[in-house]
């Protein structure tokens, strides 16, 4: 449908309508081509992030923010996944953006502790060992939704 009404719009105003229509196909093609470098960028440095990420991480971060919200009516909190390095200690800044009182408890590391609302609470993590992930709970309220913590190899 497109080329039809583009020779018709061509026959009947000139030249130069059909060379705007080529100018058009030009971008469109060259704007596919990009896509397709993006694309293949990516694959050729997913596996070689994945790569250096297995084999020790890199993460000169002291403190990692995370906040206790409310999104969509439900509680959560932000991010939901925590990534970490594993071995060096280090600080999770925990701020509850709500009104409400939360927790925020680490099972199986022995973390618990209370967030009072619009306050920021440090906690220290311990060195943490590599390749596990921790469940991230609020103990006051069952329905709040879940969060991981990622150690890294
Ligand atoms: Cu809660």
């Amino acid at each position: 449908m497109g080329s039809q009404e583009g020779s018709q719009e061509g026959s009947q105003e000139g030249s130069q309508v059909g060379r705007r229509g080529d100018r058009k196909t030009l971008e469109r093609r060259s704007s596919g081509r990009t896509w397709a470098w993006l694309g293949a960028a990516v694959l050729l440095c997913a596996p070689l992030a994945c790569a250096s990420f297995g084999g020790g991480a890199t993460d000169p971060r002291t403190e990692i923010q995370v906040v206790s919200a409310v999104v969509g009516g439900k509680n959560v909190f932000l991010p939901s996944t925590v990534v970490v390095g594993s071995g060096a200690a280090r600080t999770l800044s925990l701020y509850n953006g709500t009104e409400t009182v939360h927790g925020f408890a680490i099972p199986s590391l022995g973390i618990e502790t209370v967030l009072q609302p619009r306050t920021e609470t440090p906690i220290e993590l311990p060195a943490l060992q590599g390749g596990q992930i921790h469940e991230i709970v609020c103990h006051l309220h069952g329905a709040h939704r879940r969060a991981a913590l990622v150690v890294l190899d």
